[in-house]
């Protein structure tokens, strides 16, 4: 396997880590023993958990107004699967990287799936883009893509879908994740149910094409770009159009693409529940699609959503829920940001897997509203730092990523490798 950071590095950093950590581990085992938990359970749960990164997520983001370069981003997909790898060997929770076509698309898949394994990384869903144009497209998508009155642009959404999966398989992947930005921003400019049914039709193509063991992912959104409507605005629409499509199609949850306040986990536990849930793009926001690292904001939030998630599992309700981060990073070194939510992802799964489902089954059942509130707490409340630091050591990873990341120098290696890209102007990735 290709060590992008020197292993003496990490060894040297984990060195220095790694007596407090063996006590903090011990202590923290002691306290679980006293509720009945065996951490060594809990700790085996946590390192089999893995969360996908997003391939446009290691360049730095930006809003409408503007973006500011960062330090040595990647210059094609190349330098996206390293800085992935980078993230990969340090905090070891993102073993698969999400594609976006075309951004990331290069002229040797073969070549493009052997450094993803050098790398010890594999590939996630699919992402295709049908939401702004290409050089020398033919029709332009200012107006939608697969919902377009246009027959011909319709055509060439779900050819482009079908490009997409047809590089995905080359690479190992088995899913595709659709979401268009296609809407209106005036009342009246889009007949509603015309534009739904065109979607349906134009989806159903690319749902004929799917390998027999893919999926296809309907990722809902809000708003953005159209601010008056949106074609998949909700999780409603979502799952209509999944259920149209047939067992393949799944709806995705990507927890910026709500209404402020909307309860989230309630959508999962609906989605668990009808066998639609495609799984998540975790992030998150104060006002809107804000992009922010996961569990930034609320983390609160994010540990509902994996109450619903553990508790499924609890049940054995059958269901296999894909995970990746969809994160835009304005102000922080991607990597760092990256690394940083992975293990707040994990951090949250392991604080739900913590709750205690028996208790918490009783107290819904009695109708103990502060029992059941408090046991949530009491899972949400715990750190479980310990378990992630030993779960990334046992990996071969490091117990603090961010530190043993600065110490490498390794930004400062591929700033001087990759050369600046010039910014300035407005754009959301
Ligand atoms: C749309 O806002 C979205 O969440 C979709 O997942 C896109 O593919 C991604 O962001 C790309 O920026
Ligand atoms: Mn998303």
């Amino acid at each position: 396997m290709t060590h992008l950071i020197d292993r003496s590095v990490i060894d040297a950093h984990n060195a220095r880590l790694q007596r407090d950590l063996d006590s903090d581990y011990a202590h923290l085992g002691e306290q679980l023993a006293r509720r009945g938990i065996d951490i060594e359970t809990v700790r085996a749960q946590v390192a089999a958990f893995g969360v996908a990164i997003p391939s446009w997520g290691v360049g730095t983001g930006g809003t409408r107004f503007a973006r500011f370069p960062g330090q040595g981003e990647p210059r094609h997909v190349f330098d996206k699967l390293q800085d992935c790898g980078v993230i990969q060997q340090l905090a070891r929770a993102t073993p698969t990287v999400s594609l976006h076509i075309p951004w990331d698309k290069c002229s040797d898949w073969n070549e493009l799936r052997q450094t993803a394994s050098a790398y010890g990384l594999a590939f996630d869903a699919m992402n295709s883009n049908t939401f702004s144009d290409q050089k020398g497209q033919a029709h332009s998508y200012k107006y939608g893509s697969l919902t377009h009155t246009d027959a011909a642009t319709r055509a060439q959404a779900v050819a482009h879908n079908l490009e997409c999966i047809e590089i995905g398989q080359k690479l190992g992947s088995r899913a595709l994740t659709v979401w268009v930005g296609d809407g209106s921003n005036f009342p009246g400019q889009q007949h509603f149910r015309r534009a739904f049914d065109r979607y349906l039709d134009s989806s159903a193509q690319i749902y004929a094409a799917l390998p027999s063991d893919w999926r296809m992912f309907l990722e809902h959104k809000i708003a953005e770009p159209a601010f008056y409507s949106t074609v998949i605005q909700d999780w409603g629409s979502s799952f209509l159009a999944a259920q149209a499509l047939g067992p393949k199609a799944q709806c995705l949850v990507d927890l910026g693409h709500h209404a402020p306040n909307v309860n989230i986990e309630l959508i999962v536990a609906r989605l668990i529940a009808a066998g639609k849930l495609a799984g998540f793009h975790f992030n998150d926001s104060k006002y809107g699609d804000d992009d922010l690292d996961a569990g930034s904001v609320s983390p609160y939030r994010l540990f509902l959503v994996f109450n619903e998630l553990v508790a499924a599992a609890h049940e054995g309700v059958p269901f296999e829920p894909a995970y990746m981060l969809d994160q835009s990073h304005n102000v922080t070194d991607p990597i760092e940001s990256l690394m940083t939510s992975a293990a707040q992802v994990l951090r949250t799964y392991a604080q739900a897997l913590l709750v205690d489902r028996q208790a918490l089954d009783a107290a819904q059942d009695g109708n103990d509203a502060m029992t059941a509130t408090h046991l949530l707490k009491q899972g949400f409340q715990t750190d479980v730092t310990p378990i992630l630091q030993r779960v990334r050591l046992d990996a071969g990873g490091a117990i603090d990523p961010v530190g043993a990341y600065r110490a490498s120098g390794y930004r400062q290696r591929v700033a001087g490798e990759r050369p600046a890209v010039v910014g300035g102007s407005g754009g959301i990735v």
